[in-house]
């Protein structure tokens, strides 16, 4: 597949934007602004990008506690994302949710989640919807190798394959689940295997090359689009911090940290950029300099928000919907 140079500064863009965001909540964190723990992406910054590059607006993620590229690269703001980690009543949930519990409705983010895998099966009643509705939405599932050796990732991928939902199942295969490396918790060698036991067409992919990861996905999301899914597409790629900020990483062996540094998705991309187009430093800068902004901008905006208002505890805690009369089941 041919890129334009448009398509490339792009994904250097966003995928600089999730480094960027998860280098500046790490020190914020350890200068004490943000309560609560934190999941870097950094390393994994690819696969969002390479995914949601290929979604529409409308079109559905579920993510997980490692959430922050996912809705980064789905188009969330960066402001009140930052925000939602500093408690801040201006963040995406008022400041009650914090890092694991960013979404955005509006763009079709379901929400990070605290729990391991829990976005897979939102991500299939997102795509029940999908169906029913016939508007040619498609809904992905994020979640790491940890996450397929939980029960209702089984439910929910046997139910996709059965009611042949617009699923896309994107496992991030970073190596760890928490501290256990993966051959100590997965007695098979890929999770693709898990989704092909359950006939879905499933895909491997290099998930730490933004081009690959891309053209992959342009191919699955226009199947599914046309009803031909579920799939699954097990990205390998890695994971450069601890499982949270602050992790001291014991169980990593020496000298790994340094090796993964070797298989930076970004700088692979800008490699590519310079060998392809002279002048591309120009851009690249230019592009360091709006994220930088853009960053600078949100921390402010985060560190002059107000905290929540204690009457706030109880808003928003149980949905104003309409009620229905239940003894009709
Ligand atoms: C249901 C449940 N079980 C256990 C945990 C504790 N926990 C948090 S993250 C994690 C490992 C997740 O590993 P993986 O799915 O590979 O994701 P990664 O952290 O590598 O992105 C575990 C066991 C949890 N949050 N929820």
């Amino acid at each position: 597949m041919k890129f334009s140079k448009e398509e490339l500064l792009k994904f250097y863009e966003t995928m600089l934007k999730i480094r960027k965001f998860e280098e500046k909540v790490s020190d914020l964190f350890s200068d004490g602004h943000i309560p609560g723990f934190l999941h870097l992406y950094i390393g994994q910054e690819a696969v969002a990008t390479g995914v949601c590059s290929n979604l529409k607006k409308d079109d559905y993620i579920a993510s997980t506690h490692r959430g922050h590229g996912h809705c980064i690269a789905k188009g969330a703001d960066v402001n009140k994302m930052m925000a939602e980690l500093f408690g801040k009543e201006t963040g995406y949930c008022k400041g009650k949710g914090g890092s694991m519990h960013v979404a955005d409705i509006d763009i079709g983010i379901l929400g990070a989640n605290g729990i391991v895998g829990a976005g897979i099966p939102i991500a299939v009643g997102a795509g029940l919807t999908a169906k029913v509705k016939g508007q040619g939405q498609v809904a992905v599932a994020f979640f790491g190798e940890g996450a397929s050796g939980i029960g209702y990732f089984h439910e929910a991928l046997n139910m996709a394959a059965v009611l042949k939902l617009p699923v896309i199942f994107v496992c991030e295969s970073n190596n760890y689940a928490e501290f256990t490396p993966r051959e100590k918790h997965l007695p098979i060698q890929t999770v693709a295997e898990r989704g092909s036991a359950y006939g879905i067409k499933s895909y491997m992919l290099d998930g730490n090359d933004v081009l690959a990861v891309y053209e992959t996905f342009d191919e699955v999301v226009s199947r599914t689009r046309k009803g031909e899914g579920p799939f699954l597409v097990e990205c390998f790629t890695d994971r450069w911090s601890g499982h949270f900020v602050g992790d001291p990483q014991r169980y990593r062996p020496l000298g790994e940290k340094e090796e993964l540094q070797n298989k930076d998705p970004i700088i692979k991309l800008k490699v590519f950029l310079q060998q392809e187009y002279e002048n591309a430093n120009d851009e690249i800068n230019k592009i360091h300099q709006t994220v930088d902004n853009e960053l600078a901008y949100a921390e402010e905006f985060s560190k002059s928000s107000p905290l929540p208002h204690g009457e706030s505890t109880l808003e928003d805690v149980y949905a104003q919907g309409k009620q229905y009369e239940c003894n009709s089941i």
